[in-house]
Formats: C-alpha cells, structure tokens, sequence
C-alpha cells in the first residue's frame, strides 16, 4: 500500500495557502504549513481547518519557520519527507514593496534562493512550485504575454519575482530539481486581503450600500489587470506538480479590464453607481506603475487542461455578497477594517 501523498506550503495562511490546503486535504494528503513567528499572525482563513479534528495535528501541521531561518526550514523538510512544495509565501504587496523594498527582496526573492539550496542538498527532493507573477513583465512590449516574453519589471516586488523566478528555472535546469514556475496573473476572492484593490473595491460597495461609509479611496483607476478567482488558480497549481516534466506556465483568464470595470461590476451587484462614491488621492498611486498587463493562459490549456472557470462580473458579484454577509454579523469590526486600511 502506497502512503498518503504529503507537500509542504509556504505562506500557509495566505488566501492561496488556505485555498489549497483545501485542495490538497481533498485530495488525501498530509500538509504541513510553514508560518511565520509572530504575535499576531492572521489565520483566520484556516480557522474551519484548525477546529476540526479530524485534520488538525492529524492530517494538517504547522511548523515555525521564517523564510529566512533556513535551519529551521531544512529540519522540517528533513523530518516531514514532502513529495510536493508549495511556495506560496513572500511579501504580496506591489505597493508595499516601494516602502519596503529591503524586506520585499530578503523574503521574496532571497528566501526563495535560500529554499532552493535547502531543496538542492535534500536525499528526497521533493517537487517544487513557486508562485511567480505578472509583475514579471512590468510593461511588456506585447499583450497578452507568454511564457517567452522578456522580464522587465519596474517595481521592487516585480523585480524580486523575477530573481526568483530566473533562480527556480536555473535550478531546474542546472541542478536538475522539479522546480516550476506558475506565473499568476491577479486572483481574487472572498479571502483576499483587504489592502488589495478588488477587496477594498468590494468591501467599501457593501459598506456603502449599508450606509456604513460614505466613500472609498483608492488611486490610479485606469490600471488595466487581468483578474481571475483565486480557488481556480490553485487547481492548476496542483496540475502543475502532476505533470511529467517540470516547466513553467502562464495562469490567467486572458481577458484584460480596468479597475473602473471591477468598480462597476461591484458597485452593481448592489445596484449603485460607482461614480458617486469614489474618491482618488494620490496616496495610493505607486511610484511606478503597471499600466496594462494580460496573460496568455493557452499553454496550461493545452498542456494541463486547465481554463480559469470565473468571469468578473461573477468574482465581484461573489465578493460583495460575502462582504454583505460579514459586515452585516460584525458591523463594527469591518467599519473599523476598512477605515484603517492603511496606504496600500
Ligand atoms: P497588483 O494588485 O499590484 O496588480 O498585484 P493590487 O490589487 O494591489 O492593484 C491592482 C491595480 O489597482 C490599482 N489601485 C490600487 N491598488 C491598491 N492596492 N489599493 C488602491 O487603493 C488602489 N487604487 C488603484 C493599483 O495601482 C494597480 O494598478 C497583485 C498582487 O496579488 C501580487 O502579489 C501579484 O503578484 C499580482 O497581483 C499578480
């Protein structure tokens, strides 16, 4: 009898960590999450996950492990044996990574090198997909892109992706590791963390639509992304491991839209006009800025049979409602989340 299949993730907590967990527990694994030591770390994404069980501490651990302890990372792969690592973790923050930009490269690309050497050196080498980015391309000559369009990124996480996404192939090709790179366009739900602009967008309509605010607040709405639903992306992320041969692949709808877009598919779904509450500060503009970016997902089409499922007006639509359905059992608490949405 073959054991159960385990795998490793990074940034476990995460909307795509705890979309996957999901995933995987379905699929019979054993997972084991790596997080981060801190006081007030949020996992209120595996909280359903954490009070039952019959998984916790059975078929799902955490282990503490910063992305930078790279002694404590290489006695958890020692001791858990992965078949599969997700590496999910890394500071997520386009914006952010202009104020911060030391942390966004020490965790985002330094601590996916170090993950690499930690993989390079294992008896056991487990399979490894990082999660990469549009902001890869920065602003590409062509649209959509492919897995053959240049990098030339133009923002500190942009260009921290890159290195690790050039570090992940090296290593595939170099020290020979099933090593893949899934190039993620946008991805949204329910879970997504509110400083992003699909959740502020969707979180501020349900809000105003109770007469809770007045107002969002947002910056350059003219930005053109191409938006898709988190739970779909972490199928083909899966898929991706299940292949034969490592490789990288585009993960996107290939559908292009503007932030005014996700604003009116939003503020429809609760029967407002998105031009009368939204206001622009420069605050949340970025130094520079992505303007258009649109992937070309027919290479995972043809190979690993995946489609992105979700249409925006559908994602903004499911987003409002859970928004509705929080804000109306903790008014308090998401009046008081959204007015503290710091600059993002
Ligand atoms: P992005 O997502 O930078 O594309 O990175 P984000 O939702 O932060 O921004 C999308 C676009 O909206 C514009 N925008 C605002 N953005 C934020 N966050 N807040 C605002 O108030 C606001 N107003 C306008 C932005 O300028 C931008 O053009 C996401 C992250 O998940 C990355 O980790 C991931 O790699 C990429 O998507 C693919």
């Amino acid at each position: 009898m073959t054991s159960a299949p385990s795998a490793v993730i990074t940034g476990i907590t995460g909307q795509d960590g705890s979309y996957l967990t999901e995933l995987l527990l379905e699929k019979g694994y054993t997972v084991h999450g790596l997080v981060r030591r801190s006081s007030t770390t949020q996992r209120t994404r595996l909280d359903h996950l954490f009070h039952n069980h019959e998984i916790y501490n059975k078929r799902l651990f955490l282990h503490y492990a910063d992305l930078d302890d790279t002694t404590t990372i290489r006695r958890v792969f020692v001791r858990t044996e992965p078949d599969e690592v997700y590496h999910l973790a890394g500071q997520s923050h386009v914006g952010a990574s202009f104020e911060i930009p030391e942390t966004t490269c020490q965790f985002t690309a330094m601590g996916t090198l170090k993950l690499l050497e930690i993989l390079r050196d294992l008896n056991k080498r487990p399979r490894l997909l990082h999660i990469s980015s549009s902001e890869v391309f920065g602003r590409p000559d062509k649209a959509p892109q492919t897995e053959a369009t240049p990098m030339r990124p133009v923002t500190p996480y942009g260009i921290a992706k890159a290195f690790a996404t050039q570090m992940v192939s090296l290593y595939r090709e170099s020290f020979g590791l099933f090593a893949c790179n899934a190039i993620c366009y946008n991805h949204e739900s329910p879970r997504r963390g509110e400083s992003f602009v699909t959740r502020k967008i969707t979180r501020a309509a349900a809000a105003i639509s109770l007469g809770q605010e007045d107002h969002v607040t947002l910056g350059s709405i003219d930005a053109q992304r191409d938006w898709g639903f988190a739970p779909d992306y972490v199928k083909a992320m899966w898929l991706m491991l299940q292949e034969s041969e490592a490789d990288d692949f585009i993960l996107a709808t290939g559908t292009v839209n503007r932030v005014e877009d996700f604003l009116a598919a939003a503020f429809d779904a609760v029967h407002l006009d998105w031009r009368d509450y939204v206001r622009q500060d420069q605050a949340f503009m970025r130094p520079s800025e992505v303007q258009r970016l649109v992937g070309d997902p027919s290479k995972a089409k043809r190979v690993l049979g995946w489609s992105a499922q979700t249409t925006l007006p559908e994602l903004a639509a499911r987003m409002v409602e859970h928004d509705l359905k929080v804000l109306r059992s903790q008014p308090e608490q998401v009046a008081s989340t959204a007015k503290s949405n710091g600059k993002s």
